[in-house]
C-alpha cells in the first residue's frame, strides 16, 4: 500500500483536523509528521468541539491507530494535560496511541528561550506559539536534543541537566528571568513519568509494517506550505518541513511510498503571526470574516488575520507538495459577501504583473490583482450535496479548480462532519 498525505496549503488552519476526521473512516492508521504543541486541529461531531494539538485526529475513531513520528516535537506536559483531557470520552489510548522514540523532547527551557528570542526581535517577531518549537528543532539540528526513547534512559537526567545548563548561558545572556523554572522543571518531570506508561516504538516499522500489510495509513500535516521552513515566508515561518516531503523524512516513509496528497485550502486566507500576507483585508470585510469564521487561534485564541483567496500562494503549494485532489473548507464563510474577490496576480511597483512566489518577490509592494465574482449570499445550512449548491458557488469551485489544474473533490459548508459535501 501507498501512504496518503494531507497537508494545509496557506498559513494552517484550513481545516485539516476537520478532514482527517471525516475522511478517518477510510484509513487504519492516521501519523503526525511535524510540528507539536503550535498546532490546533479543531474537530466538531454531536455538538462536542475537540482541539488536538499533539494527538493525530483519528484518536477519536476505535479502529484507527494513531502514530506520532520522528518528525514531530512533543511536550510532555501539554501530551498529558491531553489526554487527560480526553479521558471522559473512554478513548483507547493504550491500544490506539503510538508514539516514536525518535521524535525530539520540548523541554521547559525551550519554551523560555522561545520567549527570550521572540523578545530580542522586537517589532521583527515571528508571532510565535510561544511553545518552544523552534528552539526545540534548533537542538534537534545541532544535535543535542532529547529524544523520546531518552526518558527511559537511566542517564535521562544527566542528559537534560546538560542541556538546561546551555539552555540558561543562553538565557543569561538575553537577561531572561528563570524565577519560573522550577516551578516548569516540576510539571516537566511530572508529565515524563505519565510518558513512560505511553507506547513508545520505532515509529518508521510501526507504519512500513503497515504499509506492507496491506493497511491504509494517513499523514496528517500540521500548520501550513505556506509556513515550511524552506518555502514558506521565511523568516516568518515554523521550524519544521510541513510540505509532503516532511511526511517522509518525518515517518521514515520512502517517496516511493506515496499515494494521493490532499491539499486543504480555505474559500478564503487567514494567518496568525507575523509576516507577508498579499491579499490581508484591514477593513470591515476582514472584521467580517473573522467573525463569521471564528478566526481565533485554537492553541493562542490570538485574533487571526484574514484576506481573500491568493491564488499564486495556491498554484505554489500545489507545486511543491504534488497535490492531486484538492478540498475546500468554510465556504460558507463567504456566505455574508454579495461580491467575492480571487486574487490571481500580483502587481510589482514597475507595473509588471507576476503570478509566481519567488525570492526577489516583495510581497510589501506587490499589490494584489483581483477578479471579482458575484457572491451566493445565502445560507448553505440545508445543502446536502453537490447540486444543491447556489450556482455562484458552484462557478466559485469551478473557476478555482480551471486555475488551479487540481479538482476540488471536497467542499465543507460548515463545521460538522455531515457538512462535508463531496463532488
Ligand atoms: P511556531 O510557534 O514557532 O511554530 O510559530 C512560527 C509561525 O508559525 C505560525 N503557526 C501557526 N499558524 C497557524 N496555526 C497554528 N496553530 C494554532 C492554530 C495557532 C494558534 O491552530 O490556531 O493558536 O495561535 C500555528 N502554529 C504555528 C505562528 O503563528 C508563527 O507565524
Ligand atoms: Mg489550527
Amino acid at each position: 500500500m501507498k501512504m496518503d498525505i494531507l497537508l494545509g496549503l496557506q498559513w494552517g488552519d484550513e481545516g485539516k483536523g476537520k478532514v482527517v476526521d471525516v475522511l478517518a473512516p477510510q484509513y487504519d492508521v492516521v501519523a503526525r509528521f511535524q510540528g507539536g504543541p503550535n498546532a490546533g486541529h479543531t474537530l466538531e461531531f454531536d455538538g462536542i468541539k475537540h482541539v488536538l494539538h499533539q494527538i493525530p485526529s483519528g484518536i477519536f475513531r476505535e479502529n484507527i491507530q494513531n502514530i506520532v513520528g520522528n518528525g514531530v516535537v512533543l511536550d510532555p506536559v501539554v501530551l498529558k494535560r491531553e489526554i487527560e483531557g480526553l479521558h471522559k470520552f473512554n478513548i483507547a489510548f493504550k491500544k490506539n496511541l503510538f508514539i516514536s522514540k525518535k521524535a525530539t523532547i520540548i523541554i521547559p527551557t525551550h519554551k523560555l528561550l522561545d520567549a527570550a528570542y521572540e523578545k530580542s526581535k522586537g517589532d521583527k517577531k515571528i508571532g510565535s506559539t510561544l511553545k518552544g518549537i523552534g528552539p526545540t528543532y534548533q537542538d534537534k539540528i545541532g544535535r543535542v536534543a532529547l529524544r523520546v526513547g531518552d526518558i527511559l534512559a537511566e542517564d535521562f537526567q544527566e542528559k537534560y541537566q546538560a542541556l538546561v545548563e546551555k539552555h540558561k548561558t543562553i538565557l543569561s545572556f538575553y537577561e531572561f528571568d528563570l524565577a519560573q523554572l522550577p516551578e516548569l522543571e516540576k510539571a516537566f518531570f511530572d508529565a515524563v513519568e505519565f510518558f513512560k506508561t505511553l507506547n513508545l516504538v520505532d515509529s518508521e516499522y510501526e507504519v512500513n509494517d503497515h504499509l506492507n500489510s496491506g493497511k491504509k495509513v494517513l499523514a496528517e500535516g500540521a500548520q501550513g506550505s505556506l509556513l515550511d521552513v524552506d518555502f514558506g515566508s521565511y523568516p516568518f515561518v515554523t521550524s519544521s518541513t510541513t510540505m509532503a516531503a516532511g511526511a517522509c523524512t518525518g515517518l521514515g516513509v520512502a517517496p516511493s511510498k506515496i499515494g494521493e496528497v490532499f491539499g486543504i485550502f480555505k474559500a478564503y486566507c487567514t494567518r496568525v503571526g507575523s509576516g507577508p500576507f498579499p491579499t490581508e483585508l484591514f477593513d470591515e470585510d476582514g472584521e467580517a470574516m473573522r467573525k463569521e469564521g471564528n478566526e481565533f487561534g485554537s492553541t493562542t485564541g490570538r485574533p487571526r488575520r484574514c484576506g481573500w483567496i491568493d491564488l499564486p500562494a495556491l498554484k505554489y503549494s500545489i507545486m511543491i507538495n504534488g497535490v492531486t485532489q484538492l478540498f475546500m473548507m468554510k465556504a460558507d464563510v463567504l456566505n455574508i459577501f454579495e461580491e467575492i474577490k480571487i486574487c490571481t496576480h500580483y502587481e510589482l511597483p514597475d507595473g509588471s504583473r507576476v503570478d509566481r512566489l519567488t525570492y526577489e518577490l516583495n510581497t510589501d509592494e506587490a499589490k494584489p490583482i483581483y477578479k471579482t465574482v458575484p457572491g451566493w449570499f445565502t445560507s448553505l445550512a440545508e445543502v446536502a450535496e453537490y447540486d444543491q449548491f447556489p450556482k455562484e458557488l458552484k462557478d466559485y469551485v469551478k473557476f478555482l479548480e480551471e486555475e488551479l489544474g487540481v479538482p476540488i473533490k471536497m467542499v465543507s459548508v460548515g463545521p460538522d462532519r455531515k457538512q462535508t459535501i463531496l463532488r
